[in-house]
């Protein structure tokens, strides 16, 4: 048996029940098959059977009292994957849904993927099975205290710097950084994400959507291709597809669906990006509320069904498996030329293997949606200087890191035997800098 499969073997014997985690560390498994051919130190050295089993993890009961004066238990997690090249770093996620394995595949993804923004970051991923909806806000403070009550102890400024993700945005990363602080009496970058009043960076918010803007823009210009009058469906409308949206219409392209976990709403006019972000920002509404500011639009239950509306590029920014094999026929069938992935791993591996046969470009989510973790990076750089950069200096950062990302990941497909193929190329390219740093550290 090659030692890749006899590794992928083990690891679904040893994380039993875990399919998000056995998918995302297959994924990077099958794509290293030319490394490891190049390298057979990797072997000799246990590399791969050490980067799989995450380097800590931590769970804890978070209690907190409810609205109704009801105690509530919820688990939660952290995840600190590998710390070869940086701090761990990487979101926190609040969903029911949440449990070991998808934290601990977003933990494995996060570690390829903050390698190839070239930053100091190692890998890391948290959260809870607490659901923010429908919570008021001194719920969602008192949850947020507790969870930090118990993870202050893991995590610093130079150890683990927690963030966003799905569930967790401004306001929880606000309660959060209040309690650490009374806890450590200490004002540091302990998590990014802040308020821009208190050490937060210009554009953090704006940044994972604008960044896979950026990244599918310089796919598709390698190919004589741009968003100027491009028809875009962009799935979910959180933090990451609402700032994907208006980065798209930015760039000439027209973005005329936008779904939640209910449904979607198909606007052929354009989506409006004002309501959209006062829906979702302001009000904390359904995406279905748009389409009473704008009846022309329609809403359609069910959120798969957006993927059978008609578009040259698609991108998935809202969760893991969101886009199928037969969603990804749909949309190749009806002329989809490009997709981006904004979430993790939203399309699974049958969905992938139909874009690549079909040759549509695609850009894997762990290159494409670097830019949120890439100015997170930033963030706690310039939280080190006691500085902030304007918008337009980080902004123009991003720009950079994105189109730095973009050349690795292709020349890495292009040196291994497989041109174009930037699924294989993130991976390796991600890998290569966490291998190298691995080996000089020793057997850790
Ligand atoms: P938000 O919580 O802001 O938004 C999530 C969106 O996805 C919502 O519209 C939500 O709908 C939808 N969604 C969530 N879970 C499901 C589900 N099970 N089925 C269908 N729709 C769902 O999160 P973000 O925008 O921050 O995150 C979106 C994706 O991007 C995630 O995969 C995240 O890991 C990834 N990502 C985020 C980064 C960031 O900086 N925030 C950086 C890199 C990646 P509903 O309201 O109905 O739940
Ligand atoms: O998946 C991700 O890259 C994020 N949720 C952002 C992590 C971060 O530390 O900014």
């Amino acid at each position: 048996m090659s030692y890749i499969s006899s590794v992928m073997e083990e690891v679904v014997k040893r994380n039993p029940n875990e399919p998000e985690f056995h998918q995302a560390v297959k994924e990077v498994l099958e794509s290293l098959a030319p490394v490891m051919e190049k390298h057979p130190e990797f072997e000799k050295l246990g590399l791969l059977e050490r980067l799989v089993e995450p380097e800590r993890q931590i769970m804890f009961r978070v209690p907190w009292v409810d609205d109704n004066g009801k105690v509530q238990v919820n688990r939660g997690f952290r995840v600190q994957y590998n710390s070869a090249i940086g701090p761990y770093k990487g979101g926190l996620r609040f969903h029911p849904s949440v449990y070991l394995g998808i934290i601990k595949f977003l933990g494995f993804e996060q570690t390829f993927k903050n390698s190839l923004t070239g930053l100091p970051i190692g890998g890391a991923k948290g959260g809870s099975d607490f659901d923010p909806k429908g919570k008021s806000d001194e719920e969602v403070m008192r949850f947020c205290q507790s969870f930090m009550t118990e993870l202050y102890r893991h995590i610093g400024p130079d150890t683990d710097v927690p963030a966003g993700d799905i569930g967790v945005g401004g306001r929880e990363i606000g309660y959060l950084y209040g309690q650490y602080k009374k806890i450590r009496n200490a004002f540091e970058g302990v998590l990014t994400g802040k308020g821009p009043a208190w050490g937060g960076s210009l554009a953090r918010t704006e940044a994972t959507g604008y960044g896979l803007c950026y990244f599918v823009d310089e796919m598709i210009k390698a190919k004589g291709k741009s968003f100027k009058d491009a028809t875009v469906v962009i799935s979910g409308s959180g933090n990451v597809a609402v700032y994907a949206t208006q980065k798209v219409q930015e760039l000439g392209g027209k973005v005329v669906a936008l779904s939640d976990s209910n449904g979607y709403i198909y606007d052929p006019n354009g989506i409006n990006f004002d309501t959209v972000k006062r829906i979702k920002e302001v009000e904390r509404k359904r995406i279905k509320e748009y389409v009473t500011a704008h009846p022309q639009a329609e809403y359609t239950e069910g959120s798969t069904g957006i993927w059978g509306i008609k578009c040259d590029i698609a991108l998935p920014c809202a969760t893991q498996n969101e886009l199928d094999e037969s969603s990804a026929q749909k949309l190749v069938d009806n002329g989809c030329w490009a997709v981006g992935e904004g979430a993790n791993m939203p399309s699974t591996p049958e969905a992938i293997e139909v874009f690549l046969k079909n040759k549509v470009l695609f850009a894997p989510a762990k290159a494409a949606n670097a830019g949120g973790v890439a100015t997170s990076a930033l963030e706690m750089s310039q939280n080190s200087m006691r500085y902030a950069w304007t918008f337009e200096e980080v902004d123009g950062k991003l720009k950079g890191i994105m189109a730095d990302i973009y050349k690795k990941a292709s020349a890495a497909a292009k040196e291994y035997g497989h041109e174009d193929n930037l699924v294989v190329g993130a991976n390796i390219a991600g890998f290569l800098k966490v291998a190298t740093a691995m080996l000089n550290q020793g057997i850790i």
